[in-house]
This record gives structure tokens, C-alpha cells and sequence, in this order.
């Protein structure tokens, strides 16, 4: 079994789509290790995301992270980090497949519904950010 982090973004979460999103989760096999709900510091927000700090969408990115209430969460699954992606879809919702979660819940790059990990590296920091073992006991 495979670990990934995933995030329901702040326009997502303001939007009343939690709960849509959950259920999609649930449908599609994952289990959830984790689950919190929480406010994203400025400072918090530019840790997470550090791999991006040279990008010039950096500090757009961040403002908006910190913008409002989020949900973060372990997921787990075989082969999570690809099949949590592939649920999410492309980065772009305007290029996101049909029945993908950016396709019906993000609106723009910029607010695009969901984060997931990319690689299994980048799955173990961010779950280390927001989650100690403790908290994932099965
Ligand atoms: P995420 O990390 O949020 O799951 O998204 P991702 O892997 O699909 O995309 P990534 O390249 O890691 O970018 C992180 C977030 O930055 C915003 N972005 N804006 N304006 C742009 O060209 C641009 N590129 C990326 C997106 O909101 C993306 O989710
Ligand atoms: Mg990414």
C-alpha cells in the first residue's frame, strides 16, 4: 500500500465542495489516514510549497494557499500518489478530463481545487509537514 498528501484547496473548501470531493475519495477506493481541517499561514504556505519559490507564480500561489480554511489529508491506496493524481486530473482545469476533480471544481490554474503529491519523495515531506505518526495509526 501506497501513501500520498492531498490537499482540498481553499476555493474548493469556500465553495462548499468538501464533501463532494470526500465522497469522490471514498468511491474511488482510497482510504483516509489523516484528516484535518486548518488555516494556512503566508509562512506556512511558502514552506509547503518550497520547491516553487523561484517560480514567478510563487507568491500568487502562496496568498491564495493562505486565503481561507483547507482540508489536508493522507490518503492510501496501491499506487496512491499516481491514482490520487490521476482523480485530480490536469493542473489546468481547462485541461482536465471529464470526470476529474479539477474538471468539475477548479475554475482556473490559479484555483484548481486539489493538491496531490507528485513523486514519493515529495509524499513523505508533505505528509511530514502537517501529519506525526501518531495521528496515522491504521
Ligand atoms: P499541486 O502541486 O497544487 O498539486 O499542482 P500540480 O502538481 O498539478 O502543479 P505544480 O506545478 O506543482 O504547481 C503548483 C500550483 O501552482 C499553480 N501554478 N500556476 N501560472 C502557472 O503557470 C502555474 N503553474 C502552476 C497551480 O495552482 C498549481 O496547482
Ligand atoms: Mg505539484
Amino acid at each position: 500500500m501506497e501513501r500520498t498528501f492531498a490537499i482540498i484547496k481553499p476555493d474548493a473548501f469556500k465553495a462548499g465542495n468538501a464533501g463532494k470531493i470526500l465522497t469522490r475519495i471514498y468511491a474511488e477506493g482510497f482510504k483516509i489516514l489523516g484528516l484535518k481541517k486548518l488555516c494556512l499561514s503566508k509562512k506556512e504556505a511558502e514552506g509547503f510549497y518550497a520547491v516553487h519559490r523561484e517560480r514567478p507564480f510563487f507568491n500568487d500561489l502562496t496568498n491564495f494557499m493562505s486565503s481561507g480554511p483547507c482540508i489536508v489529508m493522507v490518503l492510501e491506496a496501491e499506487g496512491a500518489i499516481r491514482k490520487w493524481r490521476e482523480l485530480m486530473g490536469a493542473t489546468n482545469p481547462n485541461d482536465a478530463a471529464q470526470g476529474t476533480l479539477r474538471k468539475e471544481f477548479g475554475t482556473s490554474i490559479d484555483n484548481n481545487a486539489t493538491h496531490g503529491s507528485d513523486a514519493p519523495e515529495t509524499a513523505a515531506f508533505e505528509i511530514g509537514y502537517f501529519f506525526s505518526g501518531i495521528e496515522l495509526l491504521a
